[in-house]
């Protein structure tokens, strides 16, 4: 980790033995205490209203922070102003000409939207748009679920995936007697953050294993096995982001039964149901033979991806419960979680969401147009990986084709990402991870020359 993610880091690893509401409030101190170097009388004479230049200011102590290690790619890109620049940063699909993709389907749902003339932009419920919670739920969990018919499961919409882990976080940290949640190692950059700012300590366990670039499972499973138990662990269901290595379903079926026996607590983060396979049933098998055992797990589901509703910021959390009446008070909780938060979810995504999934026809064309996009994704990793062939690049690529989802965790390191993209004006995060959506048949050469000239004169 580069200094400066590090210092973007929270404080994770001592931050386990407070409680978590200690925790929040000694956060709360360091952010407000004044600094050593101000007296009071300083704050004084800094009246918020004075017009005497920056020195004056009441935020003149506030330093600049570090861009973000996977938005501030696009940050770092949007400055570069080479005609052959190309932002492999954050997971974001692209057609061949490498422009961002409204699903057809959704355009559809919007005009249906605005053609209806009774919509109004009243506020929604504090948990959002019920029928989207009905349906999210039924997408995740298969229309079948005995779980659902049960009404053991309680569903809100939240801010996309994002909004959906912290919203269940914070109620963990609430109302859950554990208070440590797992995380793989590695895994996306913001899981540390979201999960410390609401509440939780963090702790790791070995996920993948740089060697075979394949699933440390051994790792997994000893880690697993020594948490204590009822300890939270951050599952994701498919296309695991950065590494694409997914545990196969006898793997997953090993880790359901070592977690349920020690009574861990599984948190699904589920990003990209329907990239990974092109299937959407096969991409939530996971979450699904978790729900099938009649225990507990939550589950935070995004649309950023999958109905490229990046920034309509919609997405759903859910929580399985044992009983209707325990899903009952948990729900009325979580309205306790978000209503001090953000009060009530936007109407605009979820409208769009809710019209696709109870259409049959839309829905199959939203299944379609999925499928094509993960199909190319696969089809740009066999261009590559043939692409780096062709010019003997060194090294073993096949990784290229055999990982899992949007992204490519090639195994260049820093300085050879530096390298790639100082020489070649390619972005990408600084741990070699590219997006795979971001690349068209058009871009692989400069891609492929891009990577072996890294790795022949950086290697
Ligand atoms: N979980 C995972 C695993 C994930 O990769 C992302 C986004 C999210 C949650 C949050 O997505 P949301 O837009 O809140 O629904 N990942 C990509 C974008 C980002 O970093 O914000 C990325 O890794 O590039």
């Amino acid at each position: 980790m580069s200094p400066q993610e590090e210092s973007d880091c929270p404080r994770f690893d001592q931050a386990h033995s407070f409680s978590s509401s200690d925790r929040r409030i000694s956060a709360l101190v360091r952010h407000l205490t004044v600094p050593t170097h101000a007296s009071p009388m300083d704050s004084i004479s800094a009246a918020p209203t004075s017009a005497f230049g920056t020195a004056d200011s009441v935020f003149a102590h506030v330093v600049q922070a570090p861009e973000d290690p996977i938005l501030g790619v696009t940050v770092a890109y949007n400055k570069d102003p080479s005609p052959n620049k190309l932002n492999l940063g954050v997971g974001a699909y692209r057609t061949e000409e490498g422009k961002p993709l409204v699903l057809n389907v959704v355009r559809r749902a919007e005009q249906q939207l605005v053609n209806d003339r009774s919509r109004v932009k009243e506020y929604l419920p504090i948990i959002g748009l019920a029928e989207f919670n009905k349906l999210s739920a039924k997408l995740i969990f298969g229309a079948e679920s005995p779980a659902i018919l049960e009404n053991r499961v309680t569903t809100v919409q939240c801010l996309s995936g994002t909004g959906s882990l912290r919203v269940g976080a914070e109620f963990l940290a609430r109302h859950y007697h554990e208070r440590t949640i797992y995380i793989p190692v590695p895994t996306w950059g913001n899981h540390p953050k979201v999960f410390t700012l609401g509440g939780l300590s963090v702790k790791t366990y070995r996920y993948y294993d740089p060697a075979t670039r394949g699933l440390n499972f051994q790792g997994l499973l000893e880690d697993l096995g020594s948490a204590p138990s009822g300890a939270i662990v951050l599952l994701h269901a498919c296309a695991h982001n950065p590494t694409g290595v997914d545990p196969t379903l006898e793997q997953w079926e090993q880790i359901r039964q070592l977690m349920r026996s020690k009574g861990l607590l599984p948190f699904f983060d589920s990003a990209y149901q329907g990239f990974a396979s092109g299937r959407l049933d096969a991409d939530a098998q996971s979450i699904r033979m978790f729900v099938a055992d009649g225990g507990e797990c939550l589950v935070a589901q995004s649309y950023a991806k999958n109905m490229g509703l990046y920034g309509e910021r919609v997405g759903a959390f859910s929580i399985v419960c044992k009983s209707a009446d325990v899903a009952r008070r948990v729900e009325s909780q979580l309205k306790l979680v978000i209503r001090p938060m953000y009060s009530n979810p936007p109407i605009h995504g979820a409208s769009i969401v809710a019209t696709i999934l109870r259409d049959r026809d839309m829905y199959n064309e939203w299944t379609v147009e999925l499928k094509a996009m993960a199909d190319r994704i696969i089809s740009m990793r066999h261009e590559l990986f043939d692409a780096l062939r062709a010019r003997g690049t060194p090294g073993d690529w096949s990784h290229i084709i055999k990982q899992i989802g949007m992204f490519t965790f090639t195994g260049l390191n820093s300085e050879q990402v530096a390298f790639m993209t100082k020489e070649y004006h390619i972005y990408m995060t600084s741990d070699g991870r590219i997006s795979m959506a971001g690349l068209s048949s058009r871009t692989v050469p400069h891609l492929a020359d891009a990577i072996h000239a890294a790795v022949t004169r950086m290697g």
